[in-house]
């Protein structure tokens, strides 16, 4: 199962860089398949397509889960994720987009992505290429005023060839998001600034998928439910995850979880 593949390279790269956001990734790996296998037109062996369509991945703490994506994908060879956030490495522990063919922006200060999103999507429409632009930001990420700049200007200008997703995960770095700052009803929020707002289980394959793929005149708003560290059952909903890497222990539970071992 690809979903597993991404997930055991996302552990393995974690563990042998000793780093963190392993929870941060584990949350978005069926929506990163989605967009990657079945929504996305991309070809990775022209990554540089006028046309493609566009992935931004805003929380870029969690590129780890990217990195992996795109080696599976056959972005580029799977041995390069051994060099993930080491010294001399080629993968820096927040996404570059000049480490590897695949990756739109670059990102790990957060609130960026939307905005930057939002530009591609601009320039699409200014220049009439159809290629769609896709963002996900994390629920925590939304405390940044800049996100909220991107979601009126998006709405005023009707655009139509921008989705975001919403890892909404309900944890960030120091604690419960709606503890820290408060963002209940998030689907009502998003609504309110005028986007096409679904609401959907971000672990749901068809249901990823169905939504990603239902047509909207406006930009369109997906707040996935997710769980935070999903498929490894100590991981889930647990705010050490974000920090902490898998001893060599925990490594060995995690792949027995996921069927390796
Ligand atoms: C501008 C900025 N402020 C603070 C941080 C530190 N930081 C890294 S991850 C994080 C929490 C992100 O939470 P969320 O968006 O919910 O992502 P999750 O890891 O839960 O998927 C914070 C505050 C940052 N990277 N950038």
């Amino acid at each position: 199962m690809i979903t597993n593949n991404i997930r055991k390279s996302i552990l393995h790269m974690v563990h042998y860089s000793r780093s963190s956001h392993v929870g941060t990734c584990l949350s978005m790996v069926e929506l990163l398949y989605v967009l990657y296998y079945k929504v996305l037109n991309i070809d990775p062996s022209n990554p540089q397509l006028v046309e493609r369509d566009k992935f931004v991945l805003s929380k870029g703490h969690g590129g780890a889960a990217l990195y992996a994506t795109l080696a599976e994908r056959g972005f580029f060879p799977k041995s390069y994720l051994d060099r993930y956030y080491i010294n001399n490495g080629l993968l820096p522990g927040h996404l570059d987009m000049e480490a590897v063919p695949g990756i739109e922006t670059s990102a790990g200060s957060l609130g960026h992505g939307l905005s930057i999103g939002l530009g591609m999507a601009i320039a699409n429409r200014q220049s009439h290429n159809p290629g769609k632009v896709y963002v996900i930001v994390g629920d925590g990420e939304c405390n940044e005023g800049s996100i909220w700049e991107a979601v009126m200007l998006a709405s005023t200008l009707q655009l139509s060839n921008l989705t975001v997703i919403v890892d909404y995960n309900k944890l960030q770095s120091f604690g419960w998001t709606n503890e820290v700052i408060n963002q209940e009803n998030m689907a009502e929020r998003w609504k309110s600034f005028g986007w096409e707002t679904f609401e959907i289980d971000g672990h749901d394959i068809n249901e990823i998928e169905q939504t990603l793929k239902t047509s909207h005149k406006g930009p369109k708003a997906i707040i996935a439910h997710t769980v935070k560290g999903k498929g490894v059952s100590f991981m889930e909903n647990k705010l050490e995850w974000h920090y902490k890497s898998p001893n060599d222990e925990e490594l060995l539970l995690a792949f027995k979880e996921l069927g390796d071992v």
